[in-house]
């Protein structure tokens, strides 16, 4: 028997050996339930990366459910509902941790049963996994990997209780504990043992998650839209090198939200819920949202964390449910002024009700540049309004919709100070040149976007060192999008300051002076230094 002789404590005193037979079967079942846990979860997150139905636990549990009579599988169904699967995971679950203690205290006599029972269920795991029909032989992997993640466990466990290794003991060992045995020593390993678990059970669950929303992403097929948006005109996109397309591409696409992972949804799993001052609460699945007369529009979406000349804003090609009509269809109040809307994550938004039912394009958005909504910007329905900040109006992953009023509910970030109410400011940038660029002599092409959503942009001028000039503005899409705006600008030799500014279709010319995000959006006029070379 290996014993760690430095560290050891000497048994105390006139406690005879019998007394930790009680304690050793503790640290046995604990051994056992930890190194199942490990193998279990490290199984899970292998099975993650690799991808399919490859995780040991859950080929078991599907191979058991494809075995199991007819008549249990629907008792199974009638008991349990739509929970049957979530019970069917808690019940091996649960069996496996009885399975696993019950071994564990066993390898206190045999140490070798532990090392069986993880081969064991390694084998049975690849089985099952490359028994799957959609599997191949890689499905055998994360149960190898958890084998070897389980047996690893098991033996460094024992050898911090001061037991001996699997394949040294014998069934000399006995059950109870040698005197060696340092608690702190134990708990400390055995509190790694348990945060391997966790950590890589979560990272497998997340994983396994993100896969199968994508899968379920990759299967949508989007109707075409009932009231489809003409291409914008050819003259909306002015093609200057360093000017962004006037549709901003979905991998160049800004992202805000509040999400540390990205929430994993499926299209098959997605219902919404309208529901509080209404006549008649909704719910809708997929296919129904689908089923519904559905429009396309081009709006530009901004973030009120948008510092002038910043990049939080991009131009989208959308196709939804138009969301009045359904709210229409629940009967609003007329004294519910707020629509709270509701993410899977808990984050929500407050957009006013009058402005959802003013006639805009307000909608519940399926689709992004020809494409099923990207996981990051809301997959499978986010909601769309033109003329709103984002975090008073484009929940993405929603999962709920609640009329209410101002008086009686903050959302996310109004609580935390924002302001409850946030149309878009009327902004500009200017693309091109970059800040402290340098530029030769002679004509310098100036160019830039800006913004005014749902009043439409009607005049941008640049200033060259505080004299303003008109600049040519690219076709109009429509009022809910940005336009591109182009000056040439006759650069003289120095150092140089040009500055832009917008005026909407209001009449009103942008803010000059300048304002932080905070607490409803920045403003001021967008200013940059550059130097002509002589
Ligand atoms: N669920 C959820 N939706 C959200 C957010 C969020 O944090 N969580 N952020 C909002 C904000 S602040 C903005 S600006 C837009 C950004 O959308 P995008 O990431 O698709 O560009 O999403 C909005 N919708
Ligand atoms: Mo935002």
């Amino acid at each position: 028997m290996a014993l760690n002789t430095s560290t050891e404590p000497l048994p105390a005193a006139g406690h005879p050996p019998q007394e930790r037979e009680g304690p050793a079967a503790i640290v046995g079942g604990a051994i056992g339930l930890l190194s199942a846990g490990v193998a279990v979860s490290v199984g899970h997150l292998a099975a993650g990366l690799v991808g399919g139905t490859s995780s040991p636990v859950i080929a078991i549990g599907s191979t058991a459910i494809d075995a199991s009579p007819e008549w249990l599988k629907s008792y199974a169904i009638r008991t349990f509902g739509t929970n049957d699967k979530a019970v069917l995971v808690a019940g091996i679950g649960l069996v496996v941790a009885i399975l696993a203690i019950i071994i564990g205290v066993i390898t206190l006599h045999r140490p070798r049963a532990g090392v069986v029972a993880l081969v064991a269920l390694g084998t049975l795991g690849a089985a099952a996994a490359v028994g799957r029909p959609e599997n191949g032989l890689g499905a055998a992997v994360p149960s190898i990997v958890a084998t070897v993640a389980g047996l690893g466990t098991f033996s460094r466990l024992r050898r911090a209780a001061g037991l001996p290794t699997p394949v040294s003991g014998t069934g000399e060992a006995g059950a109870s504990l040698p005197p060696s045995f340092d608690r702190r020593r134990f708990l400390l390993a055995g509190a790694g043992a348990a945060g391997l678990a966790a950590v890589s059970g979560l990272a497998g669950r997340f994983l396994m998650r993100r896969a199968e929303a994508s899968a379920s992403r990759a299967a949508v097929r989007i109707p075409a839209p009932a009231d489809v948006a003409p291409l914008p005109p050819a003259g909306a996109d002015l093609h200057i090198p360093d000017l962004g397309p006037f549709i901003t591409p979905n991998d160049r696409f800004y992202r805000v939200d509040t999400a540390l992972l990205v929430p994993s949804v499926t299209a098959e799993g997605w219902t919404l819920r309208v529901h509080g001052m209404v006549r008649e609460e909704l719910s809708l699945d997929y296919p129904t949202l689908l089923s519904r007369p559905l429009m396309e529009r081009d709006v530009t979406l901004t973030c009120v964390s948008n510092p002038v000349g910043g990049r939080y804003i991009g131009n989208g090609r959308w196709i939804g449910a138009p969301l009045a009509d359904l709210l229409r269809e629940a009967g609003v109040d007329p004294g519910a002024d707020q629509i709270v809307s509701r993410s899977v994550d808990g984050f929500t938004v407050g957009t006013p009700t009058a402005v959802v039912m003013d006639g805009r394009d307000a909608m519940l958005a399926v689709a992004m540049n020809g494409e099923p909504l990207p996981l990051e910007h809301g997959f499978p329905v986010r909601m769309i309004v033109p003329g709103l900040y984002g975090y008073v109006s484009a929940t993405k992953w929603l999962v709920d919709i609640e009329l209410t009023t101002f008086g009686a509910y903050d959302a996310y970030w109004v609580r935390r100070g924002w302001a409850q109410q946030a149309p878009i400011k009327t902004e500009s940038r200017i693309d091109t040149p970059k800040q402290s660029a340098t530029v030769a002599v002679g004509p310098v092409t100036v160019a830039g976007v800006a913004w005014a959503q749902h009043r439409g942009i009607s005049r941008v001028e640049v200033s060259v060192d505080g004299a303003w000039q008109p600049t040519r503005l690219a076709a109009q899409d429509t009022i809910d999008t940005w336009r591109q705006w182009v000056f040439v600008w006759d650069a003289t030799p120095g150092d140089h300051t040009l500055a832009v500014r917008a005026t909407d279709d209001t009449g009103a010319t942008q803010t000059a002076t300048p304002a932080d995000p905070a607490p409803n959006g920045a403003t001021g006029d967008h200013t940059i230094s550059v130097t002509v070379a002589g």
